[in-house]
């Protein structure tokens, strides 16, 4: 494969209003936001990365602010002037420093584009070169739709109704202490035959196993992450008093964590985040640890943009993601996107992998100043 060397990186911290707002036992977002990282080539080839770290430290500790001073003070003076001669040198390069997954990933993911560009490749077709034979791109991602928590079981169901009617075949919906066993009884009851489940985001601890050992009763496809966003031990206690299988979504920051989860049996199924485990390099070596381990995965997402989106859906096209990712077409999130084309929901609940090399969607430049003006408008912090 040709090199690239890199000349250049740019960080864009932007907003964009969300179509539908995601609310989550830790809080709630009316705007996407993310830094937009664009690596420029020596040959002029532009990669693009999204950071989507979100403006709050509710879901990993990261936040904007955080992944803008590590990745302006640290991050892109490692790798600027680099030549690279495989895309995963970088998660080697950024080692020195610890934590800020989303930072990394963000960083990262640009040079993943810039790379598959420059060698003619979709990232898709890059990430799969990467895997054991037989691991080719699918060019297409089987999906379903995270919902977030609703004032009301009327709008709840609202929204279930209109997502099925566009053809959702897989729902997820966000549960706390006191929204819970109603919501699963309820939406089980009026759609008998929808796969659902539901992610906790960390609200609950073990004390709370009876009253989630009902939900067994629902023909849950999987409960997310119910406890401590930073556990393994109490989830594998959990596990053993649920029918239905437990997925980990915070919990797991790199494969060290997936394979001491798996171990001591507190995961039936991983929600495999890029953003969250630092980069793609690490998503393939946790792909080969599931495969390893007939452990089922899907792809999960933080609200992408297109830039983030076009990357998971390139992920989530690899034939070992054999569950429902959580990505959606760009109409679920932002009208307009800050990328061309949008994604559009196919036949039988699927996403096809944009066709183009790279990420194979392209950031509208005029979309991204209006994105950046947005940020400075909305923001309530200066950046680091
Ligand atoms: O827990 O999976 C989560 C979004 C932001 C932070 C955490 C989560 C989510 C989602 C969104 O559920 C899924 C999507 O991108 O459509
Ligand atoms: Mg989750």
């Amino acid at each position: 494969m040709k090199s690239i060397s890199i000349k250049d990186i740019k960080l864009y911290p932007i907003a964009l209003p969300l179509v539908e707002p995601l609310r989550t036992s830790f809080g709630m977002e009316p705007y996407k936001g993310a830094i937009a990282i664009e690596v420029v080539t020596e040959n002029g080839i532009s990669g693009w990365g999204e950071c989507s770290a979100a403006p709050d430290p509710g879901y990993t500790g990261e936040t904007m602010g955080t992944a803008h001073h590590i990745l302006h003070n640290y991050m892109l003076g490692l790798v600027k002037g680099k030549t690279i001669t495989d895309p995963r040198e970088i998660r080697e390069i950024l080692r020195v420093i610890r934590y800020h997954e989303h930072a990394k990933h963000g960083l990262e993911a640009a040079v993943w584009d810039a790379f598959a560009k420059a060698n003619d490749l979709r990232l898709t077709d890059l990430l799969a070169s990467y895997l054991p034979d037989g691991h080719e791109s699918r060019g297409k991602a089987t999906v379903g739709v995270s919902i977030g928590l609703q004032p009301t079981m009327d709008d709840l169901f609202a929204i279930i109704d209109k997502r099925v009617g566009q053809g959702y075949n897989r729902i997820k919906l966000k549960i706390k202490p006191g929204q819970d066993i109603d919501i699963a009884k309820a939406t089980r009851n009026r759609y008998p035959d929808t796969m659902i489940m539901l992610d906790a985001n960390s609200a609950y601890t073990l004390a709370d196993a009876d009253h989630l050992a009902q939900l067994d009763d629902y023909d849950l496809l999987m409960i997310e992450q119910p406890l401590s966003h930073d556990d393994i031990y109490e989830h594998s206690k959990f596990a053993k008093r649920m029918k239905t299988p437990i997925c980990l979504d915070e919990s797991i920051k790199n494969v060290n964590d997936l394979r001491l989860a798996i171990e001591v049996g507190a995961i039936g199924i991983l929600n495999l985040k890029p953003a969250r485990v630092g980069g793609f390099a690490e998503c393939l070596d946790i792909y080969n640890v599931c495969v390893e381990h007939d452990l089922p995965l899907w792809v999960g997402g933080m609200l992408e943009v297109g830039v983030g989106r076009a990357a998971n859906i390139s992920l989530a096209s690899l034939p070992a993601v054999t569950m429902p990712s959580d990505i959606s077409a760009t109409d679920r999130y932002f009208d307009p996107d800050l990328t061309e084309p949008p994604f559009v929901l196919g036949e039988e609940s699927t996403l096809a992998v944009a066709d183009g090399i790279g990420i194979g969607v392209e950031v509208q430049r005029d979309r991204l100043e209006e994105a950046v003006a947005t940020w400075e408008k909305e923001k309530s912090y200066q950046l680091g």
